[in-house]
């Protein structure tokens, strides 16, 4: 192990982040095996790849803890919630769970500030994007369900919306640098 280069606070709320990830997979873990009992396969592959996404934000974590000679702790993760009531309540309570997760994020870039921790200020620079990334990504995919549930006659924009979602990058639209 290395000479330890972050505080031992830092440590600690790194640690719980890297938990709150795990959690985060667990939620599109369990929505997506919701939507796919309730036939919605193009949701539940959406969710699914989340699912991954939310496991690498957690492995990043790790391997930043244990390369700065802090020690990734391995702890209980908690249950996942419990099913949503329709597509439109799943999009909202996992636009919740970014918002929420993206405040914790704020919290860990902020103590990085106040303790001069430019390390650990630059890495919580890649969540932060990340977050704004996830949560426009979501905004878009619920104005497109919007848009799908308010066909009266049948369901054809909401299997529309489910077949685009199959193969929905996991990325927000965002303009890249290239663009500018
Ligand atoms: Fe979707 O959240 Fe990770 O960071």
């Amino acid at each position: 192990m290395g000479k330890k280069r972050i505080s031992n606070k830092m440590e600690k709320m790194l640690n719980t982040q890297m938990t709150r990830e795990a959690y985060q997979a667990q939620v599109y873990l369990s929505y997506a095996s919701w939507a796919e009992v309730n036939s919605f396969a193009g949701i539940a592959n959406f969710l699914y790849g989340h699912m991954h996404e939310e496991r690498e934000h957690m492995f990043k974590i790790l391997k930043y803890i244990n390369d700065r000679g802090g020690e990734a702790k391995i702890e209980a993760i908690d249950a996942a919630p419990k099913n949503p009531k329709n597509i439109g309540d799943c999009l909202q309570k996992i636009l919740q769970h970014e918002i929420d997760n993206s405040k914790e994020i704020d919290k860990i870039v902020n103590l990085a500030h106040e303790e001069k921790d430019w390390a650990t200020f630059n890495f919580g620079q890649w969540f932060v994007e990340e977050q704004i990334e996830e949560e426009t990504l979501i905004n878009g995919i619920i104005d497109k369900y919007n848009l799908a549930s308010t066909e009266i006659e049948g369901n054809n924009n909401l299997y529309e919306m489910d077949r685009d979602l199959s193969n929905a990058s996991q990325e927000g639209d965002l303009p890249r640098e290239e663009e500018f």
